[in-house]
């Protein structure tokens, strides 16, 4: 049966002029409205956990611009919090956990409580399954386990990600104990999530660029080709996009090997290449600069043209290299929204 929101489209292979848009952190600071619910929420794992002000977040951005996916209000970090681990989100400095760094640490953990936890988050789900419109798709999504587990064994974000490499090279044991929890436990999460109202699913590896070729493989390329297996598996239909930000050239064996329905490119990644090598074998989404929406003008639209012309011959959804900044003015965002509806092909 053929979808009849273009979102869903595309991924199943469909080329659609215009091509379908959404933008990763579409909801969030830069919108005024955001700020209004975020005051009301308390701190900002509450709005995570109040699916009333998640699904009204997560609508926001549908009422101004009319993109084609709704993504999930919540945030990766949710997964160590369910797993036991102690998260906080602390105001302009970013999330802070109580670090991860032993074999005991990593016992602490339990997954016997993930989805009691995990409830509001999967009420915001059906939530929004009945609230948005009927040609838009609910995405839902996890962080990848790398990344997740950066935060979780760093305790914030880090530059360098010294604590993190240093105990998978130093205690592979844990470290492969964490890893295996992580995938588990998402690989649930996101099945649930699924079965709550989700329609496709988004795997963020913002931090895969941070790993040398090997481990790329082992512990970005792995975990997400069980991911995928296991959700076309037990779900059959439900399309799964991966993002492992700063893959470079590992990029081509991501898509062949997770066998994702569709790969998010990060600004890096050259246009040509990326229709020459990674369209052919599955759906892709990107890749514009995000800071291009705070810069506007000219600028703005000649980088938008760009990525139509370079991408949008073959199966394509319109989106950012990586998430909107807070300093991003609303009207560069409507801006964008038109040109991309304009666009004839
Ligand atoms: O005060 C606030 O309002 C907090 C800002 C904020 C927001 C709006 C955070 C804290 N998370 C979010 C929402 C969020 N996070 C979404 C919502 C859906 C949407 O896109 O609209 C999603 C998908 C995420 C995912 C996320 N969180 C990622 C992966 C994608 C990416 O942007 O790279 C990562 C790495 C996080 C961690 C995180 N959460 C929040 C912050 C400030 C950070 C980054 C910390 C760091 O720099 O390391």
């Amino acid at each position: 049966m053929t979808s009849t929101k273009p979102f869903l489209r595309a991924l199943a292979g469909e080329t659609i002029i215009p091509p379908p848009f959404w933008l990763m952190r579409q909801a969030g600071r830069y919108l005024p409205e955001y700020r209004a619910t975020r005051t009301q929420a308390g701190s900002f794992l509450d709005l995570c956990y109040n699916p009333e002000l998640a699904v009204e977040v997560t609508l926001q951005p549908l009422r101004r611009f009319g993109f084609d996916a709704a993504i999930l209000f919540s945030d990766i970090l949710v997964v160590p919090d369910g797993l036991g681990q102690h998260v906080a989100f602390k105001e302009g400095e970013g999330p802070v956990l109580a670090p991860i760094r032993s074999a005991r640490d990593v016992d602490g953990l339990d997954l016997s409580g993930l989805h009691q936890r995990m409830a509001p988050v999967y009420a915001t789900v059906s939530g929004l399954s009945k609230a948005i419109p009927a040609t838009t798709a609910l995405i839902g999504f996890a962080g990848a386990p790398w990344t997740v587990a950066t935060y979780m064994i760093e305790g914030s974000g880090s530059k360098d990600f010294a604590n993190a490499k240093r105990l998978m090279w130093s205690e592979p044991e844990t470290f492969a104990r964490l890893m295996n929890l992580l995938i588990e436990a998402t690989g649930q999460y996101l099945i649930q999530q699924i079965d709550a109202g989700a329609e496709a699913i988004q795997i963020f590896d913002t931090w895969a660029g941070a790993l040398p070729e090997t481990e790329f493989r082992r512990w970005v390329i792995e975990p997400a080709r069980q991911l995928v297996e296991r959700i076309h598996c037990e779900r059959p239909g439900v399309p799964v996009i991966g993002f492992p930000r700063g893959a470079g050239i590992l990029y081509e064996a991501y898509v062949t090997e997770t066998k994702v329905d569709g790969v998010s490119l990060d600004s890096s990644v050259p246009l040509d290449w990326a229709a020459r090598v990674l369209q052919p074998k599955c759906t892709v989404q990107g890749n514009l600069d995000p800071i291009l929406l705070v810069a506007g003008d000219e600028a703005l639209d000649a980088g938008i043209d760009r990525v139509l012309k370079a991408l949008a011959k073959g199966p394509f959804i319109f989106n950012l290299g990586h998430g909107i900044i807070p300093p991003t003015p609303p009207e560069n965002v409507a801006r964008l929204a038109e040109r991309i509806k304009a666009f004839k092909g």
